[in-house]
C-alpha cells in the first residue's frame, strides 16, 4: 500500500487551554507543537493561528510569523493553512492566510455549509466555494477538499465541472460534526470520490482512533490533532499532538503501513506538479 502521510491539525479555531492545557495559542506555543508532530512523523501541519489570548485570526501577519517560526524548525513540512478560519469570519478575512510569502503550496477548501454545535453554522455558499476555488487555482495553490458529508463532494465535483480544480483531487472527510462517523460512513465517502483522487479522513473527538485505524487499513491518509480531538485514549488528555502522531504511526507499523516523509507526501499528493 502507499506509504500513509500524517497530517496534524494542532491548533484549530475552537478549542481552548480550559479543555487541555497544551493547545497552542502564542507563535512559541503553536511552534513547539508543530515540531512535536513533525519530529513524530507527520508530513504535513494543518494550521489555523491564534492571538496570544487564544483568539483565532486568518491576518496575514499573524500567519506569517507562524510559519516563519514554524520553517526554522521544520525545513521540509508542508504547511497548509486553514481558509476555513473561525465560524462567522468573512471570506476576505478567511482567504488572508494564503497571502503569506511565499505563496503556499496547500491550503483547505471548505466545500459546505455545516451545523457547528448548538447555534453555531459554518456558512460556505456555492459561491465562495467556487470563488476560493478559482483564487487557489490561479495562485497554484494545491486545496484540501474539506467535506462534512457526502452532499459536499458533490458540491466540489461541481467546481471540477466548472474547470476550478486541478486533478488529481484530494479530499478531506471530516466525520462527526455533521455526517456521523462510523466505518460504513468512512467507506461511503471513500467510494463517493473520483477515482485517482487521493484522500485523508479525521474522527472529530471519541471517533478519532476507530476512523484512523480503518483509513489506514483502507488506504487513505490520516489527520490527527487538538483541532479535532483532545484524547489519547478514554479520559487521557494527550499532552501534545505529537503524542497523537505517533499513536498513528504506532496504528501503521501495526497494520503495515510505512510513513511518508514531507516530499514523499508532495509525490503523492501532486503538490507543486
Ligand atoms: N474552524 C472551522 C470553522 C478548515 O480549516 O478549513 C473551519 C475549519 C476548516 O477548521
Ligand atoms: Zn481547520
Amino acid at each position: 500500500m502507499e506509504k500513509l502521510i500524517i497530517t496534524a491539525a494542532i491548533c484549530g479555531a475552537e478549542v481552548t487551554k480550559e479543555q487541555n492545557p497544551a493547545v497552542p495559542y502564542t507563535i512559541e506555543e503553536i511552534v513547539r507543537e508543530a515540531k512535536s508532530a513533525y519530529d513524530a512523523g507527520a508530513s504535513i501541519i494543518h494550521l489555523h493561528v491564534r492571538w496570544d489570548d487564544g483568539t483565532p485570526t486568518q491576518e496575514t501577519k499573524r500567519f506569517q510569523e507562524a510559519v516563519d517560526a514554524i520553517r526554522k524548525v521544520c525545513p521540509d513540512v508542508i504547511i497548509q493553512p486553514s481558509t476555513g478560519g473561525a465560524v462567522g469570519m468573512t471570506d476576505l478575512e478567511r482567504l488572508a492566510s494564503t497571502d503569506i510569502v511565499p505563496t503556499p503550496e496547500f491550503a483547505t477548501l471548505d466545500c459546505g455549509t455545516c451545523n457547528f454545535g448548538g447555534d453555531e453554522i459554518f456558512v460556505n455558499t456555492d459561491n465562495t466555494i467556487f470563488n476560493f476555488a478559482k483564487i487557489m487555482k490561479e495562485r497554484g495553490i494545491k486545496p484540501e477538499l474539506e467535506v462534512f458529508d457526502k452532499g459536499m463532494i458533490d458540491i466540489a465535483l461541481k467546481a471540477d465541472r466548472k474547470g476550478l480544480l486541478v486533478h488529481p483531487l484530494h479530499f478531506d472527510f471530516v466525520l462527526g460534526v455533521q455526517m456521523s462517523a462510523t466505518i460504513r460512513d468512512l467507506v461511503f465517502m471513500a467510494g463517493s470520490i473520483p477515482a485517482g483522487s487521493t484522500w485523508t479522513a479525521t474522527g472529530l473527538g471519541r471517533n478519532a482512533w476507530h476512523i484512523a485505524a480503518a483509513t489506514i487499513s483502507m488506504g487513505g491518509h490520516v489527520r490527527v490533532g487538538f483541532e479535532d480531538n483532545l484524547y489519547l485514549e478514554k479520559g487521557v488528555l494527550a499532552k501534545s499532538n505529537g503524542e497523537m502522531v505517533e499513536k498513528a504511526v504506532k496504528l501503521a507499523k501495526l497494520l503495515g503501513r510505512e510513513i511518508a516523509t514531507p516530499n514523499e507526501a508532495r509525490e503523492i499528493l501532486s503538490i507543486n506538479k
